[in-house]
């Protein structure tokens, strides 16, 4: 059985039903989150590039090199690489078609030197190929905020034991804001968010041989004030059994009963500081954006 097949079976196998989030992007997942990067009601890309523009000419110059967690096609990175012109860029991204993107996208500004590997994996292989020059990690856009609480500190320690003296990190995180403002940004008006998150279970369809009838399905946003994160759920409108032939496995579902598919967390600016000091950080500076409450923050490796 794959790894996927073997993910969705633990998943669905919960008393609360789950589906591991980086499912969600495929190649048809992930032309949905571009698009939802420019819907109206999703100001958080937006608020990410605006502050990457007004800071950019800001940040130190003592980087000879940036690298990428989650690069993507690489277009909000532009106005950072302008600025400090490094002698090489390391975009790092699992989606070979994203990394192609990128150095065609920045292709000029810096020596591009891809690599497609998980965030941690990349930065062992980035350390493998630098020099002993200050290196600034960019991780943008909250992705950080789709990992839970003790995977999110997991996942800065490893990064940290990896960094040299020098080396920072530019880490964004999108800040809570009005309930409604939240839930309006991920349940939009024409339905995109909703097709990113049914697509997941098209994707068990598509590739472990699931028989999801999506139209008995239903997006859901909620906003876990306790947690403080919005979850994407989705509900089951009837009660029916659901099977997925590579996963050798059968689902019931009761009427309303939810699949939990991603969290997307909300943090308030002044615990930052904090988070970026218990995972051995020291937070230099930190940007905020006042239209769409966002903070981009400087943490050097303590
Ligand atoms: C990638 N990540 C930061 C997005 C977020 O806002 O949590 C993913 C997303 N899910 C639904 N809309 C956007």
């Amino acid at each position: 059985m794959n790894q996927f097949a073997c993910e969705v079976r633990a998943g669905l196998n919960k008393p609360q039903k789950e589906l591991p989030s980086k499912y969600l992007y495929d190649d048809l997942g992930s032309a949905l989150f571009d698009a939802i990067t420019v819907l109206p009601e999703y100001g958080l890309t937006r608020a990410d590039s605006r502050l990457l523009h007004r800071l950019a000419p800001e940040l130190p110059r003592d980087f000879s090199s940036v690298a990428e967690f989650g690069s993507g096609s690489g277009l909000k990175t532009r106005p950072v690489l302008s600025a400090l012109s490094p002698q090489t860029y390391f975009p790092i991204d699992v989606s070979h078609a994203a990394l192609e993107r990128c150095r065609r996208e920045l292709a000029g500004l810096s020596d591009i030197q891809p690599i497609q590997a998980s965030y941690i994996d990349g930065l062992d292989c980035m350390n493998r190929r630098r020099d002993a020059q200050p290196i600034l990690l960019l991780f943008l856009g909250s992705s950080i905020g789709n990992f839970d609480s003790p995977c999110r500190d997991i996942f800065l320690r490893q990064a940290r034991a990896r960094m040299k003296p020098g080396d920072a990190m530019l880490i964004g995180f999108d800040l809570e804001k009005q309930v409604e403002k939240m839930l309006d940004a991920y349940d939009d008006a024409t339905g995109v968010t909703a097709a990113f998150n049914l697509n997941l279970l098209a994707r068990i369809n598509r590739e472990i041989g699931g028989d999801f009838k999506l139209h008995a399905f239903a997006h859901q946003a909620i906003y876990n004030a306790d947690e403080r994160r919005i979850e994407m759920h989705l509900r089951s409108r009837i009660e029916q059994t659901v099977t997925i032939a590579a996963a050798e496995f059968g689902c019931h579902f009761r009427e309303d009963e939810t699949i939990w598919t991603e969290s997307s967390h909300k943090f308030d600016a002044d615990e930052l500081p904090e988070i970026a000091r218990a995972n051995g950080y020291e937070p230099e500076a930190q940007w905020i954006d006042e239209e769409w409450p966002f903070a981009e923050n400087l943490w050097r490796a303590a």
